[in-house]
């Protein structure tokens, strides 16, 4: 989750996430070079006062500051695409968990098992524990387990919602009517937070996505307790 003076991304908790933001870096490096370029040049430019009647032209230059860009575009359009694809894919998973965004709570069946299905709401503030986070702790958590391929299904039931957890690189749409599919595998055990991303209504704001990312044995034992 997000902490005090965090600033950019959180740190990835999926291969993928890792990934996007190391494209965010290089995207931020080839930035930083053309910002300094442009200013330098912009700069040189207003403090200079000589002038040339007779350079009208130059074919050379020209050509190679429309050519320059379109090879940067190149650098940067690859590795998207790369990620993009990545991301699109669904690596036979192990497990299938689907959400549905209501107002305003999320419910959670996990489609494997029968009868394992549950709702999870904010905790609210009169509830909170020293070891809760406002606005960000439920009251049942998704259990995953790690290093385990998982494909998300996610759907609302009244108004547009998005499931959503950035360490993850999740961002799904909740559309009523429409199942929205995405995948993800867990790369460590820990508590990951997210919230709910469509400006779904009222208490947009009290729609909070906990997992708990634990390792499979203990997930099996989760489930059998959960299923009895
Ligand atoms: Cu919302």
């Amino acid at each position: 989750m997000t902490t005090w003076l965090n600033m950019s991304l959180q740190d990835g908790a999926s291969p993928i996430m890792e990934q996007l933001v190391f494209f965010h870096d290089h995207v931020l490096m080839i930035m930083l070079m053309i910002t300094t370029t442009v200013s330098y040049m912009m700069i040189t430019l207003i403090r200079n006062k000589q002038t040339s009647r007779f350079m009208l032209e130059g074919q050379m230059i020209e050509t190679t500051w429309t050519i320059a860009p379109a090879i940067i575009l190149v650098f940067i359009a690859m590795p998207s695409l790369r990620l993009l694809y990545l991301m699109d894919e669904v690596h036979n998973p192990s497990l299938t968990l689907k959400a549905v965004g209501h107002q305003w709570y999320w419910s959670y069946e996990y489609s494997d098992f029968t009868k394992l299905e549950f709702d999870s709401y904010m905790i609210p503030q009169e509830e909170q524990q020293e070891s809760t986070f406002r606005l960000l702790d439920t009251d049942n958590r998704i259990v995953l387990p790690m290093n385990s391929p998982i494909r998300m299904i996610v759907t609302a039931a009244d108004v547009l919602h998005s499931w959503t957890i950035p360490s993850l690189g999740v961002k799904t749409d909740a559309t009523p009517g429409r199942l929205n599919q995405t995948s993800f595998s867990i790369s460590r055990p820990g508590i990951l937070y997210g919230q709910c991303s469509e400006i779904c209504g009222a208490n947009h704001s009290l729609l909070p996505i906990t997992i708990e990312s634990v390792p499979a044995k203990y997930f099996i034992n989760w489930v059998s307790k959960m299923s009895e």
